[in-house]
């Protein structure tokens, strides 16, 4: 793959994952200081070179099972239907991967717990632009159909990146899925995905698809790489690429993400002086749910201290943005654990619950404040 045309990048504050295709995180003690992420701090997660793009004449095709099939320019999206803001938190499904790798190695980038980010994300509704592509409406068929994307950058694994959601999110009223053209009101960077990208709030970042070219409505999952063989959750006896390829087919590709949360204060590595001890960092979970409570402990988990929340209503009926927390406690020389709980009662695990691709690790903080990374 060639990657002589890669933008340019200011990478002060980034953890350089990976060089090529470009993966970085921040350091969660700078994510932690901002509720909506600026740029500089937003993690990157590319499976390929950055392609180059030209807005004019770039257009975004809507084909498979509508009646009337459409080609777009980014202009023609601003222009024809209504602009909508979605304050939204990225995840990656590989983001705290470092946990699980520490149990037993996996497949994938190393990400520490900083492959997420909130941003305020301006387009137009997915949903507006599959009506006028004359899009099924009736429940039976919505259930069955499936909304594919796919992009024009070719990755390591697939020749494009690509992926699907079920068509019944895509036409959710409150699902706030979205063809964006802007991130933090500017236009999107060629690295979050200019000149267009899909958003779906509450999903795993892998789903939110960047320098978006086809949406195809069909009756079966994107055949990418991306939705068949990565991104799923498999059974911890599954350990190896010869095991997992003759049973990809049998596990669900995964949709929303889980309740998380992290200490970002003190960062890994990091210890506070026995005594009162500041502790901050970020709560979130999947499919709209907000946090209800998050719990803090200096003990592994034997007396906790309830956190202050900060998750603003922005208006709409579901919780897409993340939760900020801070709290004081006593700290010993242990590692500091946060645990969130959503709005639906579900409540991060203790241990890491290790598998092949390492995707969706949830437990309390593994490292203790002595071990760096
Ligand atoms: N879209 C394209 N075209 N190529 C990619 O590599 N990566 C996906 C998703 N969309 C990807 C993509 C993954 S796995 C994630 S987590 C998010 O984009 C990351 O978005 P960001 O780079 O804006 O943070
Ligand atoms: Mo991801």
């Amino acid at each position: 793959l060639e990657y002589a045309h890669e933008p340019e990048r200011d990478v002060k504050g980034l953890i350089i994952r990976k060089d090529k295709p470009f993966n970085a995180e921040p350091q969660v003690s700078l994510l932690v200081q901002h509720y909506i992420t600026p740029d500089p701090l937003f993690f990157h997660r590319n499976h390929g070179p950055i392609p180059e793009i030209d807005i004019q004449t770039h257009e975004v095709d809507i084909v498979g099972l509508v009646s009337n099939p459409l080609h777009l320019t980014v202009a023609d999206l601003k222009s024809k239907f209504t602009k909508r803001t979605v304050m939204a938190t990225l995840q990656c499904a590989g983001n705290r991967r470092d946990g699980l790798n520490r149990v037993k190695k996996t497949n994938g980038v190393v990400w520490g717990p900083g492959a997420v980010g909130n941003a305020v994300y301006t387009g137009c509704l997915l949903r507006d632009v599959l009506k006028a592509a004359g899009v099924v409406s009736n429940p039976e068929d919505v259930a069955k159909l499936h909304a594919s994307f796919s992009s024009v950058e070719q990755c390591e694994e697939d020749k494009n990146y690509g992926s699907s959601i079920p068509l019944c999110k895509a036409l959710d009223e409150y699902g706030d899925v979205l063809l964006a053209y802007e991130m933090n009101g500017k236009p999107l960077t060629r690295d979050h995905g200019y000149p267009i990208r899909v958003v779906v709030p509450g999903y795993i970042g892998a789903r939110s698809v960047k320098y978006l070219k086809t949406i195809s409505i069909q009756s079966h999952e994107s055949n990418a790489y991306f939705q068949q063989k990565d991104y799923k959750i498999l059974p911890s006896n599954i350990e190896s690429e010869e095991q997992a390829c003759k049973v990809w087919c049998n596990f669900p590709a995964i949709g929303e993400y889980n309740v998380q949360s992290y200490v970002c204060e003190p960062a890994d590595g990091v210890s506070c002086k026995p005594g009162p001890c500041n502790v901050r960092g970020y709560a979130l979970s999947g499919g709209g749910r907000s946090i209800q409570r998050v719990d803090v402990s200096a003990d592994d988990g034997r007396t906790w201290v309830t956190a202050d929340l900060y998750q603003p209503y922005c208006g709409g009926t579901k919780m897409w943005a993340w939760c900020l927390w801070t709290a004081q406690l006593h700290a010993s020389t242990k590692r500091i654990l946060s645990r969130a709980v959503d709005s639906a009662g579900n409540v991060q695990q203790e241990y890491p619950i290790w598998n092949y691709r390492g995707v969706m690790n949830n437990s309390w903080r593994t490292i203790e404040p002595d071990q760096s990374h």
